[in-house]
């Protein structure tokens, strides 16, 4: 929804340190003076800060750490990532709001986010920790036309999509471990968690959920996560403005997801491969059924992960999971 505190902060994030009068104000956003007036003391409501100066006009100073429509949207260079966003304060998880949404038809790149998850999940009916305004808690609708057995790709896709956003803005160098952990120094910040809706062999959507450790304090972790937990801040030793963050996540995740539908899936392999905690390790991969030791492989070209048992068997990993010990 493109309203007019939107329509403002897109005029300064287009002038930079430079003055806007309130008469150029209300002609970008189609509106009087006093209407600008007013969005922008909602504006220093939400925290972000003007220079007022008479005749010269209005001067953006700085911007909160928020997570607001306005924040993700302005500056945001995507055609689909993002250009739909339902953001709450408070929620129970965004992965249930997200499924409601999407199956009243949200389009593809619509985002549910969250400053606080009261019931945060993560995989096989684990909780993820997910208190207000310290993380990204988010998840993405995509409506991809691929075969229903390829949907385990798109966690993938995503862990190579935040690793390089991650990367690029932030300067931490992140390893991914299968399927769905992105690591710094071995210690968990980030999971992925893909839900799925579909009708025999057609999917209607996807549901990415991710959960991103940004602010975080060590104070900020519960006793049972604080050995292998960290956040981006503690990693890199600053404050992250999640909203940018989340800007880079979903440029760099159209892109790769663009690539993937028309080129298929190599690409991912190998930039997942490369930051793979665990290639040429020996792992413990435990398995709803069974417990395989051996030695992580790689991708095969769908994306199944090979563990080589000690007798030279190899097995492919669907859903499990991973400890990892020494390099072999
Ligand atoms: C995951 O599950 O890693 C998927 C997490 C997905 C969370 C997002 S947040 C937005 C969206 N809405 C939701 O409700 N969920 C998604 P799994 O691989 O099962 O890992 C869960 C385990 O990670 C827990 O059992 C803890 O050991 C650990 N954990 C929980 N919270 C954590 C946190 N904030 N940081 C690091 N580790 C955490």
């Amino acid at each position: 929804m493109k309203n007019i505190k939107h329509e403002i902060l897109k005029a300064f994030h287009q002038h930079p340190g430079e003055f806007i009068s309130g008469e150029a104000l209300s002609q970008i956003c189609n509106c009087t003076r006093t209407a600008v007036w007013k969005h922008i003391e909602e504006l220093r409501q939400e925290g972000y800060r003007f220079d007022a100066v008479r005749k010269a006009g209005y001067r953006l100073l700085s911007a909160p750490d928020s997570l607001s429509e306005e924040a993700i949207q302005t500056g945001l260079q995507t055609r689909i990532m993002g250009q739909r966003i339902y953001a709450h304060d408070e929620v129970v998880s965004t992965q249930m709001l997200a499924h409601e949404v999407a199956s009243k038809g949200a389009p593809e790149g619509t985002i549910v986010i969250a400053e606080k998850q009261n019931g945060g999940k993560g995989r096989l009916g684990r909780a993820w920790h997910s208190p207000k305004g310290t993380g990204i808690w988010m998840s993405l609708i995509i409506r991809p036309s691929i075969p229903l057995s390829k949907a385990p790709q798109l966690t993938l896709l995503t862990a190579v999509a935040l690793a390089k956003a991650i990367q690029l803005h932030t300067g931490v160098s992140v390893q991914i471990k299968w399927p769905n952990d992105l690591l710094y120094q071995g210690k968990k910040f980030c999971g992925i968690l893909t839900e799925l809706n579909a009708e025999s062999d057609r999917i209607n959507y996807l549901v990415i959920g991710i959960g991103i450790n940004v602010n975080t304090v060590e104070s900020d972790f519960p006793d049972d996560l604080r050995e292998i937990a960290t956040s981006l801040r503690i990693a890199s030793g600053n404050e992250i403005k999640r909203a940018a963050l989340l800007q880079a996540f979903c440029q760099e995740f159209e892109a790769e997801y663009l690539h993937y539908l028309a080129h298929g899936f190599d690409q991912i392999k190998q930039a997942w491969e490369a930051r793979s905690i665990s290639l040429g390790r020996m792992v413990t991969v435990r398995t709803i059924h069974t417990t395989i030791e051996g030695k992580s492989i790689g991708l095969d070209p769908e994306g199944v992960l090979i563990v080589e048992d000690g007798t030279g068997i190899r097995h492919k990993v669907y859903s499990a999971d991973i400890d990892y010990g020494a390099e072999r």
